[in-house]
């Protein structure tokens, strides 16, 4: 093992166990919930340790300081610790931990930044928790309103803000311009870097994707003295609309997902009153995903005239096709001599791209799978990765 793979190794081990399920092996690190709270302590420790100042933008994300802040605009670099239910290890924590290799590395090497570098943590990446992804970056960008992210409600009935411990601060346009470019390393989400046998690639784009709620109402009824002629059940416009979402997904090439249903009251023997299904749907091109939406919605509504239920459609949260800065990508992709690749996962760098140059790096993924225990990578590669994100904050920063 390379002295950079074992000095992986070590850091990754001090987080490794946190949120941790015996069971599945998998993660439950939700945003602001107790082992991510223990993370962002660990991050606010690895700074203090490397002399690296803290900041909070006040809506739950972290950014330590690298550098003279008054040395010009800064080098932003970092991603996420929080976790979907049972995910992976590597699913924004690699992009933070390699981020602070990535500092030591360049420290080694005598290198010092003529502008600063940032290592950022962005609370509610996943939006497991509060139902938005990329709370924490939109928040930041003025993507999303401040109303809007301080009442959102976990299952429990606990509001973000209560969770934050204030109203979120909101749009810091101040700060984003104080970042000159932001660039997150992300494990990769398939396998692409195992076909091409690269240890690391840059991203090229994220597809256009986005989450849809839908809300089938019926007629709430008893299970044993409802005749079938007789019922208004949501659970069949619900069963029939997931049908549906997969083969319009298949005719479009694109993916579309029904993976979390709420059912009310959710006893065996009680008809539904309402069944609410979230649709995650993403394609290529922006107009195949709104086809796709839409022919869902269509079937969804046909089905529910049949079925005697009502539908209501809401649009949770939606991102647009985000190319990343070709310029950069394409300088990046020669510095490494990496491969190009989009991706169909969102990510915190795909809202601040539409603000700053915007890069993204993946480290392979010998599983392919993520959003599963099953999401691997090699501590080889994460060196690689911690090698080429220090070359790569070294072009950005350091000349
Ligand atoms: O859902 C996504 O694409 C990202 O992992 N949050
Ligand atoms: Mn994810
Ligand atoms: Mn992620
Ligand atoms: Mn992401």
């Amino acid at each position: 093992m390379t002295d950079l793979a074992g000095r992986f190794r070590r850091l990754w081990d001090e987080i490794a166990p946190v949120g941790r399920d015996a069971g599945s092996g998998g993660y439950l690190r939700y945003a602001l919930t107790e082992p991510e709270v223990w993370l962002r302590e660990w991050f606010r420790e690895q700074a203090d340790r490397r002399g690296m100042p803290v900041h909070s933008d006040g809506n739950g994300n972290l950014f330590a300081w690298w550098g003279d802040p008054a040395a010009g605009e800064a080098v932003l670099t970092g991603s996420h610790f929080d976790s979907v239910p049972h995910g992976g290890a590597y699913d924004g924590p690699l992009g933070i931990v390699s981020a602070f290799l990535a500092v030591d590395e360049l420290r080694a090497a005598g290198v010092t930044p003529v502008r600063p570098v940032v290592v950022g943590a962005f609370v509610e990446e996943e939006g497991a928790r509060f139902g938005v992804p990329c709370l924490g970056s939109r928040l930041l960008t003025g993507e999303i309103a401040v109303e809007r992210a301080a009442g959102l409600r976990d299952a429990a009935g606990v509001s973000f803000a209560d969770a934050l411990g204030d109203r979120p601060a909101g749009a810091d346009p101040a700060l984003l311009g104080r970042f000159a470019a932001f660039v997150e390393l992300h494990v990769e989400q398939g396998r692409a870097l195992v076909e091409q046998d690269a240890p690391v690639a840059v991203a090229s784009a994220i597809w256009p994707h986005g989450r849809w709620r839908f809300d089938f109402h019926g007629e709430g009824n008893h299970a044993g003295t409802t005749r079938m002629v007789d019922r208004r059940d949501p659970m069949l416009t619900y069963a029939f609309t997931v049908l549906a979402a997969n083969k319009e997904a298949r005719l479009r090439d694109a993916h579309a997902t029904v993976a979390r249903v709420a059912v009310e009251p959710n006893a065996t023997n009680a008809i539904p009153s309402r069944v609410t299904g979230w649709l995650d749907a993403r394609a290529a091109e922006p107009e195949t995903l709104h086809g796709l939406v839409e022919a869902v919605r269509a079937k969804a509504a046909e089905r529910a005239r049949r079925d005697g239920t009502e539908l209501a459609l809401t649009e949770e949260s939606a991102t647009p096709l985000v190319a990343f800065d070709g310029g950069l990508a394409k300088r990046l992709a020669t510095l490494l001599d990496a491969p190009v690749l989009p991706t169909g996962a969102g990510h915190d760098a795909g809202v601040l791209a539409a603000h700053l140059p915007t890069a993204m790096l993946f480290v392979r993924n010998p599983t392919g799978v993520s959003h599963s225990p099953a999401e691997s990578a090699t501590d080889a590669d994460c060196a690689a990765g911690v090698t080429a994100l220090a070359r790569v904050l070294e072009e950005l920063a350091c000349r």
